[in-house]
């Protein structure tokens, strides 16, 4: 029987591929103005777990659940079994633990940065609490964004702030077990608007060095400012082997959280195509985690998910595309257009068909969202969780 290359090369990198949902995508979130209640929405960890369990039913790749500490386990390490009993139940294990150092009253100034050494020991403390988790729960990362920054000139250090942070993530990588990874998020804005202490992949990179070899960069695609070629951060942390995972989610102006190639797919297929380039070389490269942080208002978040999933699919499988030793001999000729149109042509490419085929062959449903339509997950859901859902329910958790 004659191999199709194209096929072969697709199956290939979807045999590989695996992505994290978040929790905090199937509960009730809002807006800084107001909140827009689904029926359908997880209301308890039970029920998250329920719906990961139905998006990785559909489509065969998300078993993991990444988990937000304050919102899934307010008891911190206490709630660890109560987790592991999902985990059983369901089939879909912990991901990230995600500690939260942004919602308490006490990080009004900062939590690990905070000038008050109480707030920056109870932020510390938390974050060897989620240590302990993801020790508990055989988790991976342990995934930190530090919310902390200012809102007005000269009324922050910013020098010694760097300090009390250095100090917090050397005590935290201490605690991690071997294989345990620490990861460190960046933001350059938002909530604090003139200077954030984790601001961009430079300032990550020099925590997570400084803080031990088990400690990467978190490139959050929707955390950049208009116009960074985010795909050049993500080949430099390649290169500097400080690449540890990624959070994805599109964004038209800034941390907006929209669904994953919705307005911008060329930019995730040239952030895979660096992943994939890595990976063509052979050597001992440890594929980053692929981690989605996207949460829904408008859209129904099972079906959200699972389209996210889809999509993250279809672009990872259009870059496995881009024939790499032809690209590098029109690359070292300067063969500017035929280079550009082996890479470009291979976003063009219509995968999806193998997608279905793919599927089909692994035994998943050919057409993930069509699937979840006919399960009628989403009805069942919405008529169990209607009452629960009409107290309006608090932020994310
Ligand atoms: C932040 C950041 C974090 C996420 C929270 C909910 O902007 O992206 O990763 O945990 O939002
Ligand atoms: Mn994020
Ligand atoms: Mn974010």
């Amino acid at each position: 029987m004659p191999t199709d290359p194209i096929k072969e090369r697709v199956f290939r990198a979807l045999d590989t591929f695996a992505i994290e949902i978040p929790s905090w995508g199937f509960a009730n979130t809002g807006t800084r103005f107001g909140k827009y209640i689904q029926a359908a929405a997880a209301t308890n960890i039970e029920e998250k777990f329920a719906d990961a369990a139905e998006v990785h039913r559909l489509t065969g790749v998300t078993p993991t659940l990444a988990l937000h500490v304050l919102w899934d386990l307010p008891n911190g390490v206490a709630d660890a079994p109560k987790i592991q009993s999902l985990v059983e139940k369901t089939g879909i294990r912990a991901g990230s633990i995600n500690p939260n150092l942004f919602q308490e009253a006490e990080y009004k100034y900062g939590s690990i940065c905070n000038p008050s050494a109480e707030v920056r020991a109870k932020a510390t403390a938390h974050l060897l609490d989620s240590v302990a988790i993801g020790k508990a729960l055989g988790a991976a990362e342990v995934s930190m964004w530090v919310s902390d920054g200012s809102n007005y000139p000269g009324t922050q250090s910013m020098r010694r702030r760097i300090g009390w942070m250095k100090e917090a993530l050397a005590k935290t990588h201490a605690a991690l077990a071997p294989g345990q990874i620490m990861l460190v998020e960046y933001k350059p804005f938002e909530p604090a608007f003139y200077h954030t202490d984790i601001a961009d992949w430079g300032m990550a990179l020099e925590l997570a060095r400084s803080a031990g070899p088990q400690a990467k960069v978190l490139v959050d695609t929707g955390h950049h400012y208009q116009g960074t070629n985010i795909e050049q951060i993500v080949a430099w942390l390649i290169e500097l082997n400080a690449l540890g995972g990624f959070h994805f989610n599109d964004r038209k102006y800034a941390d907006d959280d929209l669904t994953l190639g919705s307005i911008d797919p060329y930019q995730i297929f040239r952030i895979f195509h660096e992943i994939l380039f890595e990976q063509s070389k052979g050597g001992a490269f440890k594929s980053p985690a692929f981690m989605i942080d996207q949460s829904h208002n408008l859209k129904g978040k099972v079906e959200a998910m699972v389209q996210t999933v889809v999509t993250a699919q279809e672009l990872y499988a259009k870059a496995s595309l881009v024939d790499q030793d032809t690209l590098a001999k029109l690359q070292d000729s300067c063969s500017l257009v035929d280079a550009e149109e082996a890479f470009r042509g291979a976003f063009w490419q219509d995968v999806r068909p193998l997608l279905a085929e793919w599927r089909e062959a692994r035994g998943l449903p050919a057409h993930p969202l069509a699937a979840l339509r006919e399960s009628r997950y989403v009805e069942r859901t919405t008529e169990e969780r209607r009452e629960k859902n009409a107290g309006g329910g608090s932020s994310y958790a």
